[in-house]
């Protein structure tokens, strides 16, 4: 039976299961133009940047002392920061020295369908003893990163990730600073078998729900935070000058941890979302980053001394990053700014939508009222209904949350614009490839069918993924995927 057979056998019930919020397809005349991301591809600026990625188990020791068999990229935990240009052709020669299929996903880049990496929907895995040449012309410009898409709670998370920095070719840089510094963010020590979580567990859920809202997403698992694969508090303290802006690339590559950050009497200028320019950039006390989400922020020494970048969430500190001012702070910073929102870069509750030629609600459920299993209208892939779609139209995504756990939505191969949230449309769309909604929060987003394929687009809490929250994005005319389920 193939799966397009078996979703016409389940329509009926899918219908049922969808309750009342059905399935709606609106097609709607396009009128006016929506501005909307970049387009997909750069042209090749000529060079051919090639990079040879040996993957294999081996020792890694964390600073605590603690000792596991880790996922390495030519020996490293986890993988190594891969830097290119915008235009650049890049080549990544994927050596699987594994016992296991793998393969490498390029998050946030407008890669040809065959190159995202997604077995099952875009290639088939790169088996044990093979390789793979990855090939696509680095767009857009910003934070990117790369991760495994084959076993993801355990790939992922044991090293098979690094960050991916395509610098613009256009200079000057919208928001130029001296110098830069990549902070991503991980957790280890997920055990064996802990796939699914059903939201409902000790400090997660509805505990957290009714409390306040604490950590929506999963915290209490025993986990060790990382960042650039070490214990935080081990790092070098950053050394910054007193009135020097320095650029953080803050990249979220837990499996399913939110970070609050801060710093100590300091503000983050944000300037980029998911490694895109903001229209202008917003000054902030705190910042939400969800799991892969990036914010690119420009920071300013609050204060002589040490200071430190912390996450706090329901009140438990998980990370502290050490940074030390070299010379003399004379005045802080004016303090009292907001915390980062999407909504930040002002609203309109009257606001109107621009016309799109295709609108796909998707309301996003399951956890503990599903029996664990989490949904898009009341399927859980791969017996989703698959979003198809046509070259060169506007596709709008209408999604509401009705779990107790929020969700971070990634979308592949294309860049989106959160044109609306909760209720309220932005007055300048944030152009981003992940959208975290909170426990019955909604939003719509809105992007171009201008990248031919097959795509996949789901929580990037992994183990939501696993349990079952995601679709695949279909173009009309290119064929069909597998959708085997490797996770
Ligand atoms: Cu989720």
């Amino acid at each position: 039976m193939t799966r397009r057979e078996f979703l016409s056998a389940m329509a009926g019930l899918t219908l049922i299961g969808i309750g009342g919020y059905p399935f709606v397809r609106r097609w709607m005349s396009s009128q006016g133009p929506l501005s909307l991301p970049s387009p997909p591809t750069v042209a090749w600026n000529g060079n051919i940047k090639t990079f040879r990625y040996v993957i294999q188990r081996g020792p890694v020791t964390l600073q605590d002392g603690t000792r596991f068999t880790g996922y390495l990229i030519n020996g490293q935990f986890p993988g190594p920061e891969l830097r290119v240009q915008e235009g650049d052709k890049v080549q990544v020669t994927v050596v699987n020295q594994l016992d296991q299929p793998t393969t490498l996903h390029w998050h946030g880049v407008n890669a040809p369908s065959p190159m995202d990496g997604v077995p099952g929907i875009s290639q088939d895995p790169v088996l044990p003893g093979q390789s793979f040449t990855y090939e696509f012309i680095a767009s857009p410009a910003g934070t990117r990163w790369y991760h495994s898409h084959v076993y993801e709670m355990e790939q992922v998370p044991n090293g098979l990730f690094g960050p991916l920095i395509i610098e613009p070719k256009t200079t000057p840089e919208p928001y130029p600073t001296q110098h830069e510094l990549t902070l991503m963010f991980s957790t280890w020590g997920y055990k064996p078998g802990a796939g699914i979580d059903y939201g409902m567990m000790g400090n997660t859920g509805m505990g957290q729900m009714m409390g306040g809202g604490g950590n929506l997403s999963s915290s209490n698992q025993g986990l060790t935070h990382l960042v650039n694969g070490k214990i935080p508090t081990s790092l070098q303290s950053i050394k910054v000058a007193p009135r020097e802006k320095l650029r953080l690339r803050l990249i979220n590559a837990s499996g399913t941890e939110s970070y609050l950050l801060a710093i100590d009497g300091g503000t983050m200028l944000v300037t980029h979302t998911d490694g895109n320019p903001l229209q202008a950039p917003r000054v902030v006390s705190e910042l939400y980053i969800a799991p892969a989400e990036r914010y690119d922020v420009i920071v300013t020494p609050p204060r002589s001394g040490t200071w430190y970048l912390r996450s706090s969430l329901a009140g438990q500190e998980s990370v502290r990053i050490p940074f030390s001012t070299v010379g003399e702070v004379k005045s802080s910073p004016a303090v009292g700014a907001n915390s980062w929102s999407y909504l930040i870069t002002g609203s309109n509750s009257f606001g109107s939508l621009p016309a799109v030629n295709h609108s796909v609600q998707l309301v996003l459920s399951g956890g503990m009222m599903m029996g664990g299993a989490w949904t898009i209208n009341g399927a859980s892939y791969p017996n989703t209904s698959p979003v198809k779609v046509r070259t060169g139209e506007r596709i709008r995504l209408e999604m509401v949350n009705r779990s107790m756990m929020e969700h971070p939505m990634h979308l592949h191969g294309h860049s989106f614009a959160i044109t609306s949230f909760n209720g309220r449309v932005l007055n300048s769309p944030l152009i981003k490839d992940v959208v975290n909604l909170k426990p019955m929060e909604r939003c719509t987003i809105d992007f171009l069918a201008n990248n031919p394929g097959n795509w996949f687009f789901h929580c990037h809490n992994l183990q939501h993924m696993v349990g079952g929250l995601a679709t695949v994005i279909e173009y009309k005319d290119y064929p069909l995927p597998h959708v085997d389920k490797w996770m």
